[in-house]
């Protein structure tokens, strides 16, 4: 058993509870505009995940439980989001719950067709097997949220790394908006 703080989903720090946090130097690469990355600084703090593993990573049959927290930002254009990935093993599917903050939930399936889920207090997503999945916080304060996954999901992280989603979550005209990549 952990303690863990429904008014921020953070959980209690312990030797079963693994910690880590993303810089925006941390994320070359990822954001549209290179330019507006190189000019801000590269220490902020753009997310931070908490990590419940309470048995072995890769065993079949057991869950782990996860807490993100997005920092409110931009880099040019583009809202503060997490990294995002498939799970290694495909067929593994997940749940997120927002704890508070405004965000998206972006997704996208194998054949890069990508959408969005609006996040908001109370609101439960279902990932289903086989789709990407990350995070942007559209909002002005910060955006947290609960996950349940497989403990033999795995993270997948290269094919995002190197051809991102088929969309990105900008700021235009005020409001959050999807906008398709060019091929
Ligand atoms: C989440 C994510 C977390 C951070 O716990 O791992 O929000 O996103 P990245 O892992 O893409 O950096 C999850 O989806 N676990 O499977
Ligand atoms: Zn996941």
């Amino acid at each position: 058993m952990i303690q863990m703080d429904w008014s921020n989903g953070l959980l209690q720090p312990g030797a079963e509870v693994l910690e880590s946090v993303k810089t925006l130097g941390q994320l070359d690469g990822l954001f549209a505009d290179a330019g507006a990355w190189r000019g801000m600084d590269l220490n902020t703090v753009v997310y931070r995940v908490q990590a419940w593993c309470p048995i072995a990573d890769g065993t079949e049959g057991g869950l782990f439980w996860g807490n993100t927290v997005i920092e409110p930002g931009q880099v040019g254009a583009e809202y503060f989001m997490t990294h995002g990935h498939f799970h290694r093993q495909r067929d593994r599917a997940e749940y997120y719950a927002t704890i508070s903050g405004e965000g998206a939930l972006i997704l996208m399936d194998e054949n890069r067709k990508t959408w969005m889920e609006a996040m908001r207090p109370g609101s439960v997503h279902f990932i289903p097997p086989h789709i990407g999945h990350r995070t942007a916080n559209t909002g002005k304060a910060p955006l947290h949220f609960v996950a349940c996954w497989p403990s033999d999901a795995g993270h997948d992280y290269e094919l995002i790394r190197q051809k991102g989603f088929g969309a990105r979550l900008l700021h235009v005209d005020g409001a959050a908006k999807l906008v398709t990549e060019r091929a």
